[in-house]
């Protein structure tokens, strides 16, 4: 062992020691408790940012001190390597999106490699190629047999000038990111999964995720939507025909001034045939090519049909518009309007000059003239409806609902704003779609036997890439029974990819079918998910779908994918700008800029190289736009991996923001020397090792292992139950401190020193697996750590040795007490009130109050 501790040497060693044996490779073994522990697979952009080593370091914690605890755990690793920026980087370096992707894969996994994380490396998934999306296109085809999958025209942004669709992101203050034309909204036939077949069971569920953050599952509730109302039919005037409406306020039926349906709506349709102008707005509303504020200033058009419905209720006659801010798909495609009190309705009312009736009393705006001015959307007590005037809310939806029973078709209901999920991308680089067009038009999947369907390779990508010519594009052509067909060239959108990968981490090598059901029922359902809360709602929403979608194919069990999901927070950093010819930020890394701090560390001054004054804009979120971050690569370089484990873990609660702050990183790298050192200084001591009886040792020794098993008892609750990993490493902290203290006088207080090194080098372990690798085998004739049980505390220990109290009477030091260790507050009391050293002091007088600082102080009032 070396004197000096050099993380380079030891964490490239014990790396490739790891590698060559298979340490953390993993099988399903049923003697085992199994976990699994997945860290949400990363995007190949090139190289890692801080935020990835955070949410790996935390799946790799957890990952590690689960297999202390003896189970089997399966921490696997991949790439959602589909996906936009390859395209675009493919473009500029004139290259194909798969060589850049491949080339960034390489490059990154010899920098997580590098952190010493314990994946099982042969389970690792690169979601681009064929042997794993060839079952995503399998899938998709039992879907669409299944009839959950469908095809409809919907909008896309549509950039003029590069005749190409635009994903959101490419699009930039509503123009193109290429060539700054304003993009266009266009329809085009695309591929829908329906989602909303499990709209119920995807919110019904979340009750089952009592791991989750409420937050998350509040975001997915939100998105979910649920809705409960009443459907309600209106007859309409000199027809049999009806129309049915959805609504969640019953309580405002009375203020309702006109019906408005949606454009594509059946009754629409209909009306339609015969009414030309009608079936003209219809066409305008289905072919505009609209930029997105022409789309948001044209919202509240309509039509008068000319045609009335009968207030359920008054048997009143009221207009019948179609209006093109009923959405088709929510509800039943038509609402009762009540501009007095929906914006919606308002906006619509005042723009065609309907009629507003005002049903609800606005108890807080006593000026009339203001009321008028605007929609109230507030519940309370009805105003102008007959009957019903003077009910409150609740009162008013009971008896509205009763007469409306009499009178009508009305039932209760409850709908889903979550639409179906549109999985087709107009873009090169993704899983290709697997169905074909027929010569006749006909639309089919490509046969099972013909899968995967890949991506063609050729060097004509590059136009495919630049423009939609691709269409006529014959690497597209191919043959189904013989004839020639035309195979869809949109790809999936990517999240497809990252909604199954959990499942076939379980079996990835399976060639018989999409999932290994003894592997999947082994390891499934994932024990820990980890990830960024941006993922929240699209990932995990479509994550928990795909698991339910595999469920009824009978691929998994359980209703869910992930018991436990922690969202980790963001790390920050400082940043610093000086503000540019046009008042832009130009953003100036922390590299080249000089800092003058005060005592209490703030930043009172900043330069750049030049000597230009520099503002400091606090810590940040690190991004590239704000030139704040700090490479990975250079901090491991300087410090070793096991320094920025640590620090990572040290710096924050696992779910706030991190800080970055070198010199807090400096700390934990001298904290690991010190531990090096003090290991080292006991390693060259040669002494018999054996076990102590605890009744024999003295004060001191007795107070080391009273230390010891109260930080392992404290360390083991902070990961297990309260995952606050920041305070377990305090704790580490403050008993390598004691032991430092801790003087070597006798042969037991040498096994002790041992047994306490070997205890704080395993609770060390899961944080600084390198550091902890070799002290370990130096300290124990070259054995080796990773198969070592997480240490168990023993309650005989926690026992506290003697405390020595002082006793002060009316606030004066009178006396010390020594007090057995181990007693209640009120035993203390009474151990102290029976002595006879303190009755002689107090001298039977009266005691009024007792003041008590725990292991330190008893100030009796008298
Ligand atoms: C009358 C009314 C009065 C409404 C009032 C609201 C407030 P949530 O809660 O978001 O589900 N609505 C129903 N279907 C619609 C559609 N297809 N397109 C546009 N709007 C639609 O909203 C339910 C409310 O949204 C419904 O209740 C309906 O307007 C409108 F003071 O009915 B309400």
């Amino acid at each position: 062992m070396e004197q000096e501790y050099c993380p380079k040497d030891i964490e490239i060693y014990v790396q490739k020691y790891w590698k060559n044996n298979k340490t953390f490779h993993v099988h399903e073994d049923n003697t085992k408790e199994k976990y699994y522990c997945l860290p949400m697979l990363p995007y190949p952009s090139g190289k890692l940012h801080m935020g990835h080593v955070r949410n790996y370091t935390i799946s790799d914690v957890i990952a590690r001190y689960q297999r202390m605890l003896g189970k089997n755990v399966l921490q696997p690793i991949g790439w959602d390597a589909f996906g936009l920026p390859a395209e675009e980087a493919a473009i500029k370096n004139n290259t194909m999106p798969s060589s850049w992707t491949y080339k960034n894969i390489k490059y990154m996994r010899k920098q997580l490699e590098s952190l010493g994380f314990s994946y099982d490396w042969d389970r690792e998934i690169t979601t681009c190629q064929p042997e794993y999306y060839k079952w995503e296109q399998w899938f998709f085809i039992q879907l669409y047999k299944k009839k959950l999958v469908y095809k409809k025209n919907s909008l896309v942004n549509w950039c003029p000038y590069d005749k190409t669709v635009l994903a959101n992101e490419q699009v930039i203050n509503g123009c193109c990111w290429r060539c700054q034309s304003t993009i266009k909204i266009k329809k085009i036939p695309q591929w829908f999964i329906k989602i909303r077949n499990y709209a119920e069971s995807l919110h019904n569920d979340l009750k089952q995720l009592k791991n989750w953050p409420e937050k998350v599952k509040n975001m997915q509730r939100n998105w979910i939507g649920r809705s409960e109302g009443f459907e309600i039919s209106f007859n309409i005037k000199n027809s049999n025909k009806k129309i049915k409406i959805f609504t969640t306020r019953i309580d405002t039926i009375m203020g309702v001034t006109y019906i408005a349906i949606s454009p594509f709506h059946k009754f629409s349709m209909y009306l339609s045939k015969k009414n030309q102008i009608l079936k003209k707005f219809i066409d305008i509303q289905n072919n505009e090519n609209l930029s997105k504020e022409e789309m948001e200033e044209k919202k509240f058009y309509g039509i008068n049909t000319n045609i009335f419905a009968i207030h359920p209720i008054t048997k009143k006659k009221i207009p019948i518009w179609i209006a093109n801010y009923v959405i088709n798909d929510y509800g039943t495609g038509s609402v009762m309007s009540v501009p007095g009190h929906n914006v919606n309705d308002w906006n619509f009312a005042i723009k065609n000059n309907l009629k507003i009736k005002y049903v609800i009393q606005q108890s807080n705006i006593k000026n009339m003239q203001l009321v008028k001015k605007t929609f109230f959307p507030e519940k309370g007590i009805l105003i102008n409806s007959g009957e019903f005037n003077q009910l409150d809310y609740k009162n008013a939806t009971q008896k509205i609902k009763k007469k409306l029973l009499e009178e009508t078709n009305i039932k209760t209901k409850i709908i889903y704003k979550l639409q179906d999920w549109c999985i087709s991308r107009q873009r090169y680089w993704g899983t290709p779609i697997p169905m074909a067009t027929m010569k006749n038009g006909e639309i089919v999947p490509i046969p099972e036997k013909d899968l995967p369907v890949l991506l063609p390779e050729t060097t004509k990508h590059l136009d495919v890439l630049k423009n939609s010519s691709y269409n006529k594009s014959t690497c597209y052509t191919t043959k189904i029974n013989n004839q020639t067909a035309i195979r869809e060239t949109d790809t999936f959108d990517t999240f497809m990819e990252s909604s199954w990968y959990y499942a076939r981490y379980t079996c990835p090598h399976f060639e018989k079918g999409i999932i290994d059901p003894i592997a999947s029922k082994y390891w499934l359902p994932v024990d820990q998910y980890i990830g960024g809360i941006e993922h929240a709602i699209m990932h995990l929403m479509y994550f928990r779908f795909y698991h339910k979608l595999l469920r009824d194919f009978k691929f998994v069990k359980f209703d869910e994918p992930v018991q436990n999901l922690i969202c980790q927070g963001m790390v920050l950093s400082e940043a610093f700008y000086q503000i540019g010819e046009n008042n832009q930020r130009n953003w100036i890394h922390k590299s080249n800029i000089y800092i003058q701090k005060n005592i209490k560390g703030e930043i009172i001054n900043a330069k750049d190289k030049k000597g230009k004054k520099v503002i400091y804009a606090g810590m940040i979120k690190m991004s590239k736009s704000k030139n704040n971050g700090i490479e990975p690569e250079l901090m491991i370089n300087n410090y070793g991996a096991d320094t920025i484990r640590l620090f990572i873990m040290f710096a924050a609660p696992i779910e706030s923001s991190l800080e970055w702050n070198e010199s807090g990183v400096k700390g934990i790298y001298r904290f690991l020397k010190k531990l090096w050192k003090l290991s080292f200084s006991y390693i060259q001591i040669k002494h018999k090792y054996k076990n102590i009886d605890f009744n024999t040792l003295n004060k001191k020794q007795k107070n080391m292992y009273h230390v010891l098993h109260k930080t392992i008892a404290k360390v083991s609750d902070d990961i297990s139950r309260r995952k606050s990993f920041n305070t377990a490493i305090s704790q580490i902290m403050e008993l390598v401190n004691t032991l430092i203290k801790f003087k070597l006088e006798n042969e037991e207080d040498k096994c002790i020193m041992k047994d306490s090194l070997i205890s704080i080098i395993k609770m060390l372990y899961p944080f600084t697996p390198h550091l902890c690798f070799i002290l370990w085998k130096n300290l124990n004739n070259n054995c080796f750590i990773d198969n070592e049980k997480w240490p168990v505390f023993q309650k005989k220990f926690l026992l506290k040795t003697n405390d020595i109290l002082v006793i002060q009477i009316n606030g004066k030091k009178r006396l010390t007490i020594e007090i057995p260790g181990n007693l209640t507050k009120k035993e203390i009391f009474t151990y102290v009130q029976n002595s006879s050293l303190f009755q002689k002091k107090i001298e039977n007088k009266k005691i009024k109050k007792i003041i008590y600082i725990p292991n330190k102080i008893i100030n009796f009032v008298i």
